[in-house]
């Protein structure tokens, strides 16, 4: 017997489209199932600090960006006694809302839950043929779901940058494909101290296993092994920041659920240790770190008594510009992600205000091989009406096909019958920033085609096990007949590599100083999700220029 798309889960067998909500999450997607009534929760007013940067002030280290290399330089350089600014574009999210959240439900997106948009664009933008996403009002929400030619790139916004958002999964690449992924980087060093600081920094940890057999949150991944091990795949176990002990509490039933409500791609009300309960808890801790939300850094220049000119707008939730400050920075960190440290590093150098840059600036940019997709199981393989948001396994078939799988969760609240995976795959393709002085804006030359590598190295791994259990994949989940989630990612790297734009530690070529710490320094792909090497990458470096340019 074969399982259908849409055969278990339509309004014929007793779910109608109203009482069907639809979401998936972790490093997945989520959805809202038009129709159904979105909290219309007043959003948190977090953004406004006292402790903002000043207009007209001086400062030794400023950086841009609070996410994962911004909150390692943050920490490492207050513990060396050095007084540092953080800007951040994206609200402090620490404020709960009129419903007591302080973030929105995957479910049931509001403006908490976009960037500046009016109406929501979710990763999964259809579910049986019905379009999901809904108007909201214009909001500095959580996820920016950016838009480039052939391609859209989804970033947290806010402190703790995408770790807001992400799944939390937290993986370490293999170590003989970590030449191909920071090819000047020794190995020894980071595998020996870069990676295990990172881990500890983060809280990364596993998943206690024997709970994990019978949990029913992780019947899908079960699902998802029996299925990778009938066709002969390596499953893997892979860590995660999530609270293993709050889970198993939210499953008790003992604590308010959050990856057991499916909480994820608009934040995560409990339970993940985001940036905000690690690094940067930790960075705040010293007492020697300001972190200025709803600021974004427009311009970086050389100041003529030495230093850098920093240009800030602060923002308001409607995205309007409300203040323009100029501070001036010692050392500058670029640490705004790889696509907004990239944006910016290309429009100063085309524009004048940094021209030393090298011409590596805006080059080696790619998705990290990101393709998604569904597959639809026989009924005998229910993957379970609970789901937890954090994944906690993946499919190796990367040395042979060039994919590695994230069995990832579809948190609906419904049984679907459906396995969802997120796959990374080793795309040779990389893209380029350029400056378009007509419509001053940073273009991305980024090639839909190009995907169709990714979906020919997915499909090693999921054409093998649809034959092998006699099922097909969903074409209803990205677009009406459409198989493929290959207009995104969650992924983005490079711009600014490391050893080409910057010597082999960040600082960037052409200005004593500056310096990049995020994604950007990454060349289009880690093998795996992103942000254990983005973290450690980032320890090794500030490590060196604490060493060597303080
Ligand atoms: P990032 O975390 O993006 O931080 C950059 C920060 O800079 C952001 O807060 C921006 O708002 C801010 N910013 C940008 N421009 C400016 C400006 N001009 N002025 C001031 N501030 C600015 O950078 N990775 C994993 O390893 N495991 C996962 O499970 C996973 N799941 C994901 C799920 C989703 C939905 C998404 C979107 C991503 C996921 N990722 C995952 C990717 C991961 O979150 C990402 O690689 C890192 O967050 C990138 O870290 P960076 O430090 O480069």
């Amino acid at each position: 017997m074969s399982g259908t798309p849409v055969r278990k889960t339509r309004s014929g067998d007793g779910l109608s489209r109203r009482r069907f909500v639809a979401g998936a999450g972790a490093a997945v997607g989520a959805a809202a199932i038009a129709g159904h009534t979105a909290t219309q929760a007043q959003a948190a007013t977090a953004g406004a600090t006292a402790a903002a940067i000043e207009n007209g002030v001086r400062v030794p280290a400023l950086i841009i960006g609070t996410g994962y290399g911004g909150s390692v330089t943050a920490l490492r350089l207050a513990q060396a006694g050095v007084d540092v600014h953080m800007v951040e574009m994206g609200m402090a999210w620490d404020t709960p809302g009129s419903d007591g959240k302080i973030f929105a439900n995957t479910t049931t997106p509001d403006q908490r839950s976009f960037w500046l948009r009016t109406r929501t664009k979710q990763p999964l933008s259809q579910f049986l043929g019905f379009p999901l996403d809904k108007d909201v009002p214009k909001y500095t929400g959580i996820l920016d779901a950016e838009e480039f030619a052939g391609i859209t790139v989804y970033q947290g916004r806010g402190v703790g940058g995408g770790s807001l958002v992400n799944g939390g999964m937290a993986v370490t690449p293999r170590r003989e494909n970590f030449a191909g992924v920071l090819p000047s980087v020794d190995a020894d060093e980071m595998y020996n101290t870069y990676y295990p600081r990172a881990n500890a920094g983060l809280g990364v940890t596993n998943v206690d296993q024997r709970w994990w057999e019978s949990a029913p949150c992780y019947q899908y991944a079960r699902v998802g092994r029996k299925h990778a091990q009938r066709s002969g795949f390596p499953f893997v176990f892979v860590p995660n920041v999530y609270d293993w002990e709050y889970m198993k509490a939210e499953e008790a039933g003992t604590v308010p659920k959050s990856a057991l409500a499916g909480e994820v791609i608009y934040g995560n009300n409990a339970g993940k240790k985001s940036l905000q309960k690690t690094y940067i808890a930790q960075a705040k801790a010293t007492g020697k770190v300001t972190i200025s939300p709803l600021h974004k850094v427009t311009s970086v220049t050389p100041a003529s008594g030495g230093g850098y000119t920093v240009a800030i707008d602060q923002i308001n939730t409607s995205g309007d510009t409300v203040a323009t400050k100029t501070v001036t920075a010692d050392r500058v960190f670029f640490a705004a992600g790889s696509v907004g440290t990239t944006k910016l590093l290309v429009r100063l150098k085309a524009t004048g205000a940094l021209p030393n840059l090298n011409g590596e600036v805006g080059k080696g940019w790619g998705d990290n091989g990101n393709v998604m997709c569904g597959r639809a199981n026989h009924m005998w393989d229910a993957t379970g009406k609970l789901q937890s948001s954090m994944p906690t396994a993946g499919i190796d078939n990367w040395a042979a096909g060039g994919a590695f799988a994230e069995v990832a969760p579809l948190p609906t609240g419904i049984e679907t019958y459906a396995s969802f995976y997120l796959t990374i795959t080793n795309t040779p393709h990389r893209a380029e920033f350029s400056w378009n002085a007509s419509t001053g804006k940073v273009d991305l030359n980024w090639q839909t085609a190009w995907k169709q590598t990714s979906i020919d190295m997915a499909k090693t791994i999921f054409d093998k096990i649809n034959s092998k259990e006699g099922t097909v994949y969903r074409s209803d989940l990205f677009g009406a007949y459409k198989i493929w989630g290959d207009h995104l990612t969650y992924h983005p790297l490079g711009g600014a590599v490391l050893n080409k734009a910057t010597d082999n530690y960040g600082r960037l070529h052409g200005y004593q100083g500056l310096y990049v710490m995020d994604g950007s320094l990454i060349p289009g792909n880690t093998s795996v999700n992103p942000f254990v090497t983005i973290t450690a990458l980032a320890e090794r470096n500030i490590e060196k220029i604490i060493a060597t340019d303080l």
